[in-house]
């Protein structure tokens, strides 16, 4: 797929392009990123801020050099979907990070200042924030999704089958991982996972799935896919921590 960025800062992605999942899509081809920098739509002398119409503090990014940078990162593409990152957005999740994968060309406006001139909105199909909290600009979070995006994408992932087992990939948390040593500060490793036992070991894990979404996020059990089994099992994790409705 094809990602255009269109902000006053690409120098700020550079150290995310230089290693992980985005570095490993682009070398296998699945991915292609460019950066369109509005100061180079902008006519002279190369004015992207201005102040706000009504007054008050801080600047905003004029609409003219947005919209040809947005015109020209759709040249050539038969459909895009325009994304602005901003905190009036809905949130990001792992849903909608599967949607925009699938995508063949994606547009993220990265926003300065006060934000963009709202007539800009018109070109934008999609305004997503990835949490409520402010910023000082749309760069971090348009590598967010980047970097989520890019991990879905073939040839992104040293093992592909990762991602099976990632929180939300369900809708479900995932389950603690141990490593070596066996002990470590007197702290053992749950034996289930030493008995080579496959079967009792991916059902130790899936109940321990639920048990940590049960307790850490239940907001998300609501809209989780879960089987008989897995209801069965929730209601015993209920009895067990004294938790019956
Ligand atoms: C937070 C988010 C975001 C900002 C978020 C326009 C100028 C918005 C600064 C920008 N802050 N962008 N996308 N929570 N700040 O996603």
């Amino acid at each position: 797929m094809d990602i255009d960025i269109i902000t006053l800062f690409p120098e700020a992605f550079e150290c995310i392009m230089k290693f992980g999942p985005i570095r490993k899509a682009m070398e296998s081809g699945s991915l292609r990123v460019r950066f369109f920098n509005p100061v180079d739509f902008a006519p002279h002398p190369k004015q992207v801020d201005d102040e706000p119409y009504g007054g008050g503090a801080g600047m905003v990014m004029k609409p003219e050099p947005l919209f040809r940078a947005i015109s020209k990162a759709r040249e050539g593409f038969e459909s895009s979907h325009v994304v602005y990152l901003s905190p009036q957005g809905r949130l990001l999740n792992q849903e909608k990070v599967r949607e925009l994968a699938r995508r063949e060309h994606l547009v993220l406006i990265s926003g300065r200042y006060k934000g963009i001139d709202e007539r800009i909105m018109a070109f934008v199909d999609e305004e997503i924030s990835i949490g409520d909290y402010v910023l000082s600009g749309g760069e971090l979070p348009a590598m967010v999704l980047l970097d989520a995006v890019a991990r879905l994408l073939p040839g992104a992932m040293s093992d592909p089958d990762s991602w099976r087992t990632d929180s939300f990939e369900d809708g479900l948390l995932d389950a603690p991982y141990y490593t070596r040593p066996r002990e470590f500060m007197g702290m053992e490793v749950p034996g289930v996972l030493l008995s080579g036992h496959h079967e009792k070991i991916e059902k130790w894990r899936r109940y321990q799935r639920l048990k940590r979404t049960l307790l850490k996020r239940p907001d998300l059990l609501k809209r989780a896919r879960l089987s008989e089994e897995d209801r069965k099992m929730l209601e015993e994790i209920k009895r067990e921590l004294g938790m019956e409705d």
